[in-house]
């Protein structure tokens, strides 16, 4: 039988013309340019989830937390089929003056701020797509 559906919920955690990403050790995406993020728990909010996520990857407080977007991914080859469905969301630091730490080096290389008109690579695919598609997480 297939496995169900899983939900990811994904930051753009935005300064200045830059947003915070990190090079995966994480079996899905490895060695790609991911944003923080991780699985929602259960009974959690979005914004629950962005805020505990993005505290437990990087030490980093946020605010503003806001619903941008979501996409739905079927990866089918491999050995692992997954069905992700990824809620993308928007925050900013709540204090400007606080530095990213890379408070789980078993799952990323580290962090650091990325200006949005020149983006590492490879980005991780969910990324990837969306950023083909010409989406921007800045306000409008
Ligand atoms: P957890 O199981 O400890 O809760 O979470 P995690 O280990 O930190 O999960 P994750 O792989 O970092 O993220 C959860 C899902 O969100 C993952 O299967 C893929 C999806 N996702 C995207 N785009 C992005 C992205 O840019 N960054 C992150 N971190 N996850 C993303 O679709
Ligand atoms: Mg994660």
């Amino acid at each position: 039988m297939s496995p169900a559906p899983v939900i990811g919920v994904a930051v753009f955690l935005i300064n200045g013309n830059t947003v915070l990403l990190g090079r995966r050790r994480s079996s899905v995406g490895h060695n790609t340019y991911a944003l923080p993020g991780g699985h929602l728990e259960f009974g959690e909010s979005f914004e629950e989830c962005a805020a505990r996520e993005v505290k437990e990857e990087t030490g980093l407080d946020i605010k503003d937390i806001q619903f941008l977007t979501v996409t739905n991914n079927v990866f089918s080859e491999g050995a692992k089929p997954l069905h992700l469905v990824a809620v993308f969301m928007r925050a900013y630091l709540a204090d400007p003056d606080q530095v990213p730490q890379n408070v789980e080096p078993d799952k990323c290389y580290g962090w650091d701020w990325y200006d949005w008109k020149n983006l590492p690579e490879p980005l991780f695919g969910p990324l990837e797509t969306m950023v083909k598609s010409g989406f921007s997480p800045f306000p409008a």
